[in-house]
């Protein structure tokens, strides 16, 4: 494991940040989740572009170009010689007083840990997972975006937790109006009569990565896809549930509040996605 920390690798041990960083005082700053398959950082530009975007909207001027910040992602999977693994690049507002205003925050801190993923387990992939709808709901976009990824995941990790407390390991988030948003770190989509849907934008999801990903393959397999507004009721009648997530990548739900999906297995357009996917990430991009 190798953590780039403004300019400089390390290794972990000498990573050090302060503790009047507002990224640790006040979740102030974003992040991205990043793979590395065969060698490859997959999607290496849009995750980029995500934090900018992300980083924008919070008033964070990173100070890096874009260009920069690839640069330094890919020195820092270089000192590592890692030929598949996960990359968390972190933006925070950086050392500061203690109060919550940014303004006494001089210059961003910009972090970059490369390191191991650690995946759902192996046989879940295989049997599908089991999931819950939990009481925590996403936090209304009006208040925080849920596209900026932000330091701030309480709520969803409340969600994480009463999954947990329930005995699964993923959490339905519903928006503030009971519309399916995503789960606390995954997307979601269903299958219904040979038909992709997934909650729209509007609806209080991250706009993920793998979920893009997998939109295209879909096109590309001429597999029918909309965004939509999504209950709970949906997803229970649908004939096949996925989660998506740069960890995840696409997992199979079979079970959702009890209520068994289609026939209690993975189903086959959940597994087109998934060898599509597996051949995608295979693919050396430019
Ligand atoms: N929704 C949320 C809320 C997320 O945090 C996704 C969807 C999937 O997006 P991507 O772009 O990865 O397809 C995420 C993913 C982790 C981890 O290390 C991942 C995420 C957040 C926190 C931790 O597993 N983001």
């Amino acid at each position: 494991m190798k953590v780039y920390i403004d300019g400089q690798i390390m290794d972990v041990a000498d990573a050090k940040i302060s503790v009047l960083d507002h990224g640790l005082l006040y979740g102030d700053g974003v992040f991205e989740g990043i793979r590395i398959y065969n060698g490859n950082v997959f999607k290496l530009r849009e995750h980029v572009e995500r934090l900018y975007m992300s980083a924008k909207a919070i008033l964070l001027s990173i100070p890096m170009t874009q260009d920069e910040m690839e640069a330094a992602i890919l020195d820092t999977v270089a000192a590592t010689g890692q030929r598949d693994g996960y990359i968390r690049p972190i933006v925070t507002r950086g050392v500061g007083c203690l109060g919550i205003d940014p303004s006494s925050c001089e210059k961003p801190s910009v972090i970059i840990i490369v390191g191991d993923i650690r995946l759902y387990p192996a046989e879940y992939y295989e049997q599908g997972m089991e999931i819950v709808t939990v009481p925590t709901r996403r936090i209304p976009s009006d208040s925080l975006d849920p596209r900026i990824k932000s330091l701030n995941y309480l709520n969803n990790i409340l969600a994480k937790l009463e999954a947990r407390q329930a005995g699964c390991l993923e959490a339905i988030m519903l928006n503030h109006e009971g519309f399916v948003a995503e789960c606390s770190a995954d997307n979601i989509g269903i299958i219904r009569r040979g038909v992709l849907s997934i909650p729209s934008a509007h609806n209080g999801a991250l706009d993920g990565i793998t979920m893009q990903t997998v939109i295209e393959l879909a096109h590309g397999l001429n597999i029918p896809h909309q965004a939509t507004s999504l209950t709970r009721y949906d997803i229970y009648n649908a004939d096949e549930c996925f989660l998506t997530g740069t960890g995840a990548e696409i997992m199979p739900v079979t079970k959702i509040d009890g209520r068994i999906i289609g026939d209690g297995r993975p189903g086959p357009v959940t597994a087109r996605l998934r060898a599509a996917f597996t051949r995608r990430v295979s693919v050396r991009e430019a």
